[in-house]
């Protein structure tokens, strides 16, 4: 017997409702999955205090399209060590990738399109994907040689294609994000996936940076953790596990211009945003080519056909919205 009663999460369809059962589809859209997904988030221990108020991020001057193409192109040189880190690790922090410049720009056209999506409201969790295709700045940050060549370094492959881009808004008073490695979450059957997480301004410890747990072998150390749809149980067992098993966790700040690579092995969480400033993020997920798709997709993939369309379990990955964005050599 389940040890929670079906229907018992507000955000769920009737069908999903009605059963414990997790291997169906999902059957929202993505923002609606995000609703979901962060209801699944432990939030009793975040203590509740009015919001901070913090100055708006500063705005710097814009660049031209040339200027951001070149910032973009260029190449930003790994030491052999940082590899290994992320390899040993599962993730990796890196500052001065962007500058503060793009940054502003990219921050005000991802306010106009959550804006205009009606995402930026309450306390959600906004989210937005497959911007790529009609917004020229969103496509040239996406498609940017420079993030695709971290990438493709970081996991050790020759050719890097795109899974899809994502604007993360975390409104002022949204809680926390549950524990979670992406694995789970994206339905390619491969460990060669990352994602860079970008924050449009600097992401103090009151905001929620990304936090991550050190380690490659951390699903294996949680894999007897039941995956439970309707509450917080999961998010509650891991945060014990990790206690008990003293894993190191980094959640420290982002200055601005600072960016993440996440493995799709790492698990993370984030804090709750306790500003009155929207937490905004630009993240993407690469992974290698000759991927293919797992072959039983389930509910915590969510809307996955829209990032490839037409393919079903167990095809190879090369549709026009996964196109190839580093090839080494
Ligand atoms: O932005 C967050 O709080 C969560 C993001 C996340 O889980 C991801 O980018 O994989």
């Amino acid at each position: 017997m389940p040890d929670t009663q079906p229907n018992a999460n507000e955000f769920l369809s009737s069908d999903h409702a009605s059963t414990d059962d997790i291997n169906q589809q999902w059957d929202q859209d993505n923002q609606q999955w995000w609703d979901w997904y962060m209801s699944l988030a432990e939030n009793s221990s975040e203590t509740q205090t009015d919001l901070v108020t913090l100055p708006e991020p500063p705005s710097h001057p814009t660049p031209d399209a040339d200027a951001m193409q070149r910032e973009l192109d260029e190449a930003f040189e790994l030491t052999d060590d940082q590899i290994a880190s992320f390899q040993a690790n599962s993730f990796i922090k890196l500052k001065d990738v962007i500058s503060p410049g793009l940054l502003t720009l990219l921050r005000t056209e991802l306010t106009t399109l959550l804006d205009a999506a009606g995402d930026q409201m309450g306390s959600r969790f906004g989210s937005l994907e497959m911007m790529w295709p009609d917004n020229e700045i969103i496509r040239a940050l996406v498609f940017s040689k420079r993030l695709a060549r971290l990438a493709a370094e970081l996991l050790g492959v020759q050719k890097i294609r795109l899974y899809h881009d994502n604007a993360l808004s975390k409104q002022p008073g949204c809680g926390r994000t549950p524990w979670h490695y992406d694995g789970h979450h994206f339905p390619i059957a491969t460990k060669d996936v990352c994602t860079v997480w970008i924050p449009l301004q600097a992401i103090p410890l009151n905001m929620g940076p990304l936090g991550f747990a050190e380690g490659m072998d951390l699903v294996e150390m949680v894999a007897d953790i039941p995956f439970n749809k309707f509450d917080t149980s999961y998010d509650a067992r891991i945060i014990e596990r990790f206690r008990e098993r003293n894993v190191r966790i980094n959640s420290t700040p982002f200055d601005l211009g600072e960016i993440s690579f996440h493995h799709n092995y790492n698990f993370h969480t984030a804090g709750g945003n306790l500003t009155t400033t929207p937490r905004m993020v630009l993240a993407t997920t690469y992974f290698g080519d000759g991927a293919k798709v797992i072959d039983a997709p389930h509910m915590v993939n969510g809307d996955w056909q829209r990032f490839m369309p037409g393919l079903n379990p167990g095809d190879v990955i090369d549709t026009p919205n996964n196109p190839i964005l580093w090839q080494a050599g």
